[in-house]
């Protein structure tokens, strides 16, 4: 598909500076319609999964389904990714190799604040995280004090890119919440070191 059909206008906004190209907030990354597209063909034809994962003394489960595919020829990509991907590497110029795909069924799944885990992505390439369904608020927090959060709801058809140095400094996390809201989709592009351990 070429590419003047796919992007939309409104240009990325920078949240946070750094010497990497901070955290920059792009609302219109793909027209509504591209979005729209892509959230329907991904929820019916990804092959979703629950996880438990170790929490302190507990197993618990993980709030939302998730599922990875390799970029790097690895996977065979349902379509709507294949473009996707092509979208937001070409856009940004990085040779993503991974992509770990969430989806929020309602305002019970969420993701608590976290940072990337920094032996799990290669320096300097930035994290991208393109959001498809409906609107949630994502927590952008410092790690040391003052922690006043930016908050920002991510649009469908929007990208959230962090730099890898941000990682560092930030932490990022999509809270629950009590409102009614639709199911969501994100999309969160990396560059996995190769043989690393976090396929
Ligand atoms: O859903 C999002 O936009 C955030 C996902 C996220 O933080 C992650 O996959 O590590």
């Amino acid at each position: 598909m070429a590419q003047a059909t796919l992007f939309a206008e409104e240009g990325p906004r920078v949240l946070v500076e750094d010497g990497e190209g901070g955290i920059r907030y792009w609302p219109g990354f793909v027209h509504d319609a591209t979005a729209a597209r892509w959230f329907a063909a991904l929820r019916s034809g990804v092959d979703w999964r629950s996880e438990r994962r170790p929490m302190y003394d507990r197993v618990v489960e993980v709030p939302r389904l998730l599922a990875g595919y390799r970029l790097d020829g690895g996977d065979l990509l349902p379509e709507a990714l294949a473009e996707a991907a092509v979208a937001v590497s070409e856009a940004l110029g990085t040779p993503f190799n991974h992509v770990g795909l969430n989806r929020y069924r309602d305002g019970s799944d969420s993701v608590a604040p976290h940072n990337d885990k920094l032996y799990s992505i290669v320096a300097p390439h930035p994290i991208a995280l393109l959001s498809l369904g409906a609107v949630r608020r994502m927590d952008i927090r410092p790690k040391q004090p003052p922690r006043s959060a930016i908050r920002i709801d991510l649009k469908p058809g929007s990208l959230l890119v962090m730099s890898h140095a941000s990682q560092h400094h930030w932490d990022h996390g999509v809270p629950k919440t009590k409102a009614p809201v639709g199911e969501r989709i994100s999309l969160a592009f990396r560059v996995r070191p190769e043989g690393g351990r976090r396929w």
